[in-house]
């Protein structure tokens, strides 16, 4: 074996990984390691330690180690068990579009996951090209939304390059990730933004218009001005039973500064008198589509 040095998970493959060497004459290469046996699960921006299978060789290897996450965005599997997404990010983009269409509640959840796992969220509009009258009003509401509550919201077309620019600066050196439905162009986005990148697209299911599943691992991506992304596959449902109502409430950043404020301690913020987040609602300050999506999700986790 060679000797060991450090590198960065570009993609988990499951028993194997693609990892980029830090160092010389592996800074740059991808190399296809196995991982030592009982390591843990491995995600795109994991750091670990790994050894070359000879000095040289830019093929294969192991991985020894790895070194703990300064962030990790984490989701149940169809077991209920929970694992990580990515690591290492700090910010994570959702991305929706106007086809396939959009779950506002879906995005709620990635909203109240990355809140509570401290990694900065913001919005991306995508296929600005497909809005039409029929579907701009839609699309002016969600946007309006998440701009009322704070998040930075970004209009671009993976199509036509609008806004492409405008995302970049915005993603500068951060490690970030995309997520959200399939189809919604995460793919189409990433390789827009780093040319040399060539990820499979795929096109919408023609008969229900939604995407078809194309990204099946995440992998890392770095851009010309010192950032990386991370594409992620497009997902259905993003579970939340690791969270309590407590932190789900905490989730919904606007909700913040009405929590601990209701007349009963045990408020369920539903019709109780004195409930300070109904207050709200009523006084414009926090949008009654918000607390609506709050309900679902707690509906949900809790009948899970
Ligand atoms: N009109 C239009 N189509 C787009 C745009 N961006 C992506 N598409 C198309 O949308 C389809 C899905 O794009 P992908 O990039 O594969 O979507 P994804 O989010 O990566 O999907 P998964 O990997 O399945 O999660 C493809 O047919 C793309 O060509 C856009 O800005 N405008
Ligand atoms: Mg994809
Ligand atoms: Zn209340």
């Amino acid at each position: 074996m060679g000797p060991e040095t450090t590198g960065t998970v570009i993609t988990n493959f499951g028993a194997q990984v693609d990892i980029e060497g830090d160092q010389v004459p592996f800074r740059g290469t991808v190399v296809r390691c196995f991982k030592r046996g009982n390591m843990d699960h491995l995600v795109s921006g994991d750091r670990v330690v790994w050894q070359p299978a000879e000095k040289n060789l830019k093929t294969n290897g192991v991985v020894i180690a790895r070194e703990p996450r300064k962030s990790e965005l984490l989701r149940p599997d169809r077991r209920g068990k929970l694992r990580p997404v990515a690591a290492n990010i700090d910010r994570i983009g959702v991305v929706f579009a106007p086809r396939p269409a959009p779950q506002s509640n879906l995005i709620d959840r990635y909203l109240v996951a990355a809140e509570n796992h401290g990694i900065a969220p913001f919005l991306v509009l995508n296929k600005t090209d497909l809005v039409t009258e029929e579907n701009r009003a839609a699309m002016e509401q969600l946007i309006e939304t998440y701009q009322f509550v704070g998040y930075e919201v970004i209009r671009v077309s993976a199509a036509t390059g609008e806004g492409v620019a405008l995302l970049n600066n915005y993603l500068g050196q951060h490690t970030s990730i995309l997520v959200g439905q399939s189809g919604v162009g995460k793919s189409s986005l990433i390789n827009e933004l780093q040319p040399d990148n060539h990820s499979t697209v795929g096109a919408l299911s023609e008969s229900s218009d939604e995407g078809t599943h194309t990204t099946t691992a995440s992998k890392l991506v770095h851009l010309d001005n010192g950032g990386m992304l991370i594409d992620s596959p497009g997902i259905r449902e993003f579970g939340l039973n690791h969270l309590d109502s407590q932190r789900i409430l905490e989730g919904f950043v606007d909700f913040r500064p009405y929590i601990n404020q209701c007349k009963y301690r045990d408020c369920q913020h539903h019709k109780e008198p004195g409930c300070a987040l109904l207050a709200a609602v009523a006084q414009g300050n926090v949008l009654p589509q918000r607390l609506q999506s709050y309900r679902q999700i707690l509906k949900s986790e809790i009948n899970r």
